[in-house]
């Protein structure tokens, strides 16, 4: 089947059930202006919607992952504007799809590139990334979630020095912190790849409760998370690859799963 064409991302699939969704508007290392973001999230809703699909990768180029939202279209921007269209509110969209996203970074992904990341359920990152929130640097802050999604996953005062001195850390310090895993220099798409087709070949099922139960550790205290994630488990009895992954351990075969 064709994708669709987007001006600013190219969609492919590099292997069978893996949607690649790859930033592409390269002359501004690929800054987020709004008909970039709107491409990028319709091209991942698309992805997420397609029963083909089991797991998305999103990248950029060699040089930059993204270099954070268009400080050009942004800078002339009043309040009362930002206040009434409420700027950035479609901006969570990408975290709220249903399907795996591995977030493959090389180069810079920085203020709303990290940002972006940050929605992945997975980053991978090649060694030449360089991850930052310099917001500070241009008089304002992060807006698209950094200072919530580094603060849970980093930690206080990692995330205070990256929101309040704006400096670049790099992959090794990255990775060291939590937020990324490191692979070797050029391989970030095919390790995604590897990932993602992994993913992809599971029960789908099994995969979107396994994201929701995860994600949902974030948004509630851990006696409901606990509840939440148990129900899930509960309700997975009802389906045809419950009974199928464990009916294949116990004649000693290969699951065959029907998405059911
Ligand atoms: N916005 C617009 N254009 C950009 C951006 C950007 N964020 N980053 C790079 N570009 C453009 C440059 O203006 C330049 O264009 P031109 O050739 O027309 O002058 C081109 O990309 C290449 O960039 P450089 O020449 O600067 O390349 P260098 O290798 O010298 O430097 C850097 C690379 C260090 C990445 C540098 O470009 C830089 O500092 N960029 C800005 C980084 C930044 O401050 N990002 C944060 C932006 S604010 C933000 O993200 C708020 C988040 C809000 C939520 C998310 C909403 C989507």
């Amino acid at each position: 089947r064709a994708d669709r064409e987007y001006a600013n991302v190219l969609v492919s699939r590099p292997t069978p059930g893996v949607a690649l969704i790859t930033l592409n508007r390269p002359k501004a290392l690929n800054a987020l202006n709004a008909a970039h973001f709107q491409d990028i999230s319709d091209a991942m809703k698309e992805a997420d919607g397609d029963a083909s699909v089991g797991a998305m990768i999103l990248t950029g180029s060699e040089r930059a992952f993204a270099a954070g939202a268009d400080i050009k279209e942004m800078k002339d921007k009043s309040f009362a504007e930002a206040y009434t269209t409420d700027f950035l509110a479609n901006w969570e969209v990408i975290a709220k799809l249903r399907k795996p996203v591995i977030a493959a970074v090389s180069g810079y992904a920085l203020g709303g590139g990290l940002e972006l990341a940050l929605q992945a359920d997975i980053l991978l990152a090649a060694p030449s990334a360089q991850l930052g929130q310099p917001e500070i640097n241009l008089g304002t802050i992060p807006g698209g979630g950094g200072t919530q999604r580094l603060a849970r996953l980093i930690g206080k005062s990692h995330t205070m020095e990256l929101v309040l001195t704006g400096r670049m850390i790099g992959a090794d310090e990255a990775e060291r912190w939590g937020i990324v895993r490191v692979v070797r220099e050029g391989s970030v798409v095919d390790e995604a790849v590897k990932v993602a087709s992994e993913i992809a070949n599971k029960g789908h099922i099994a995969v979107n409760a396994g994201k929701e139960a995860v994600n949902a550790a974030f948004e509630m205290s851990l006696a409901e998370g606990l509840r939440f994630e148990r129900r899930l488990f509960h309700g997975l009895f009802a389906t045809k690859d419950q009974k199928e992954g464990m009916a294949a351990f116990a004649e000693k075969r290969r699951a065959e799963w029907t998405h059911s």
